[in-house]
């Protein structure tokens, strides 16, 4: 798990650029008045929060020529989340950064595989979605942006948004593991199968269990072999199921419940890789008493360590 000595940065990325409906923005300040900080504190976490960074408005646009809606203030709001989470990282903090939309996870990425090109550190690249996000430009149904960050980041799609990093693809397809997918277009499909990624959707978690799932979507990243890899979690919280978390702006029944989120994050935590943090598209005009944000800063607990018993021989995470 992460040890005591484990500093995060908290980035808040204000916009919803990228979706189509309005709220995401509003996601950093749900976090915080969910006691994201405190949560994190009481686990002996230190957290520094940098507040919410400024960037372009949302001017609602329709799609452009390549098929893509606001794509200036996509690629503002990704080269301002690529700055933000370079810097971190090279100050030995890790980065979480409180979306916003998924769109801001090129710039995220970006930032971590450069941050991993310079280290000579392995990427891993966890997605937990209820959507794939790997769509183009040209196939996209919507021509919202929060559907194209893994085609961007796999080098797909306009150049300018691909090349963030200062390598196009800033990622390699098989760094990707997918967990959660329910709602895939028949364009993302395809994508699937042409960038061979690795992905556990709901009919796997049926079938094997949360606990198998991610068994396999860790392999060897708990290993003395695997002290070189970076582990980037990217959360949409829409992977939860909309009965526990309905403040999402495109929310998609049937995703894992309350036990099978508290796992999947206590078994990253097992790891001991975790290294950045993206918490995206939480919308908090579409939640009830901001329960959404109080679930995601629970988890965002197991995740950094909280554990029901402390294990025999583990040093205790929570300050007396
Ligand atoms: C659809 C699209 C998406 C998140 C919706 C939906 C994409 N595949 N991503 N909500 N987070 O428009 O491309
Ligand atoms: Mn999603
Ligand atoms: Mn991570
Ligand atoms: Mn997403």
């Amino acid at each position: 798990p992460a040890s005591g000595q484990t500093s995060v940065t908290l980035l808040g990325l204000p916009t919803d650029i990228g979706a189509s409906r309005l709220g995401a923005a509003m996601g950093p300040d749900a976090l915080r008045v969910a006691q994201l900080a405190p949560a994190l504190q009481k686990l002996g976490v230190a957290v520094h929060d940098l507040g919410n960074l400024a960037g372009p408005a949302n001017p609602r646009g329709e799609r452009d020529a390549q098929g893509m809606r606001n794509l200036s203030e996509g690629l503002a709001w990704s080269r301002i989340a690529h700055d933000a989470v370079w810097q971190a990282l090279q100050q030995k903090q890790l980065p979480i950064l409180l979306g916003g939309d998924h769109t801001l996870a090129i710039g995220s990425i970006s930032a971590v595989a450069r941050h991993c090109r310079a280290s000579g550190k392995r990427l891993r690249v966890l997605w937990l979605d209820a959507h794939s996000d790997c769509n183009t430009p040209a196939n996209s149904p919507s021509g919202n942006l929060h559907g194209m960050p893994v085609a961007s980041l796999c080098g797909l799609g306009p150049a300018a948004l691909a090349a963030l990093s200062g390598s196009t693809p800033a990622v390699p397809a098989s760094a990707f593991c997918q967990v959660g997918l329910r709602s895939v277009d028949p364009s993302e499909k395809h994508m699937i199968r042409e960038l061979g990624l690795e992905v556990y959707d709901m009919r796997a978690i049926d079938e094997l269990g949360m606990r198998e799932v991610m068994r396999r979507a860790l392999a060897g990243l708990a290993d003395p072999e695997g002290t070189d890899i970076h582990l980037h979690l990217s959360f949409d919280v829409d992977f939860l199921d909309p009965d526990i978390a309905p403040g999402t702006g495109t929310p998609v029944r049937g995703g894992p419940n309350y036990r099978e989120a508290q796992l999947c994050m206590e078994m990253i935590a097992d790891t001991g890789r975790l290294a950045s943090l993206d918490i995206v598209e939480l919308n908090p005009a579409l939640d009830l008493h901001n329960q959404t944000a109080e679930l995601v800063v629970d988890l965002v607990q197991s995740l950094f360590g909280q554990s029901i018993l402390m294990r025999p021989g583990e040093d205790t995470l929570i300050q007396p």
